[in-house]
């Protein structure tokens, strides 16, 4: 489906009702988490009552009680099973829905985000997982292929609305895989790193669900792979070269629903904007956080951001440097005798 994208913001269109929140303060333990296996779950970042608004909301897609660009209402006679399995997921419903642009700068979500790869956040994308029963996954990917960021700062924030675990196709990461470049396909070599890592192969088949057809599944298989089980209201946070998936629905009964968005720091470029390349883009993604010298978007339904209110940069403190006698870095250090052994 085709979302346009804004030219220009109209941030009075739609009141905004977004509640107040307890600031969410990350540790160094979960900073550390994060940089050593790629990914991080926080445990009920997202109380029940957004839950519940989020999941009604899903409920109002598949019934066709809400309009927007692209979202059909079920045909008429479709059984309750036929509107149901409709849609797998729908992408980037922020630019035309204010609620996804709400959840999409949720306080909470952004306050982790800033910890891992601010302060400065732009957000890029939003995904609505509806995944009913029988729902198709997707194979071993990394996002930073699909959105690239320069320098490379993506990570996604994957909030559970329902229980997610094995039978309903919960993700799976392959833990540590973060370190691993970003393997381009033929189509796509400009945006990887082929100019700097010399052996770096081609890769084709990137979210092949097939793992004969998934060129990354030898790079995989190279770290362990955890489900992330999850209950609803907790979030997973992965960066964008970390290896990842996620299985078809096996249950009857039960849907995966979930809300992702991606972000990057806001000092990063990206020429990612819903799929079409060429140029900078960055002006059309919010700025969630902080501050950049490069440009950015309104959200386009008033939600309270950085880009509403940007930080003001002010240099408070001196900078430091590396001197004893803190004379600054372009003086020099006299070796004092005796001091060159250990
Ligand atoms: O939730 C899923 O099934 C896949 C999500 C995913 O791979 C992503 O958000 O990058």
């Amino acid at each position: 489906m085709g979302i346009p994208v804004p030219d220009q913001p109209d941030v009075n269109s739609a009141p905004n009702s977004f509640r107040d929140y307890q600031p969410y303060r990350v540790s160094v333990d979960e900073y550390v988490t994060f940089r050593s296996q790629g990914f991080l779950i926080v445990r009920d970042l997202i109380d029940q009552q957004d839950v519940r608004e989020l999941l009604d909301h899903t409920e109002d897609i598949m019934y066709g009680r809400v309009s927007a660009p692209g979202l059909e209402p079920p045909p008429a006679g479709s059984t309750r099973e036929e509107i149901e399995r409709r849609y797998l997921r729908i992408h980037m419903l922020h630019r035309v829905l204010p609620i996804h642009e709400q959840y999409m700068l949720h306080p909470r979500v952004l306050d982790v985000v800033q910890a891992l790869v601010g302060p400065d956040v732009l957000a890029l994308q939003t995904m609505l997982f509806l995944k009913p029963p029988g729902g198709a996954g997707q194979g071993y990917h990394q996002d930073s292929f699909y959105i690239p960021t320069i320098p490379d700062t993506l990570i996604g924030a994957w909030i559970a609305l329902d229980d997610a675990d094995e039978e309903n196709g919960c993700l799976w990461v392959r833990v540590g895989s973060q370190h691993e470049p970003i393997y381009p396909d033929a189509a796509h070599r400009v945006y990887n790193q082929g100019e700097t890592l010399y052996d770096l192969p081609l890769v084709d088949g990137q979210s092949n669900t097939v793992e004969s057809e998934n060129g990354l599944m030898p790079v995989a298989a190279r770290y362990m792979e955890v489900p992330a089980v999850v209950r609803s209201g907790d979030v997973v946070f992965f960066g964008g070269h970390v290896i990842h998936r996620s299985h078809r629905n096996k249950s009857k009964t039960r849907f995966r629903r979930s809300f992702v968005s991606h972000y990057c720091n806001a000092r990063s470029y990206t020429e990612w904007n819903y799929g079409d390349a060429g140029g900078p883009a960055n002006h059309f993604h919010i700025l969630a956080r902080g501050n950049t010298h490069l440009p950015y978007a309104m959200p386009q339904y008033g939600t309270p951001c950085a880009a509403t209110a940007p930080r003001q940069d002010q240099n408070t403190q001196r900078p430091k440097t590396m001197m004893p006698d803190g004379k600054g870095d372009m003086a020099i250090a006299v070796q004092l005798p005796g001091t060159d052994k250990d």
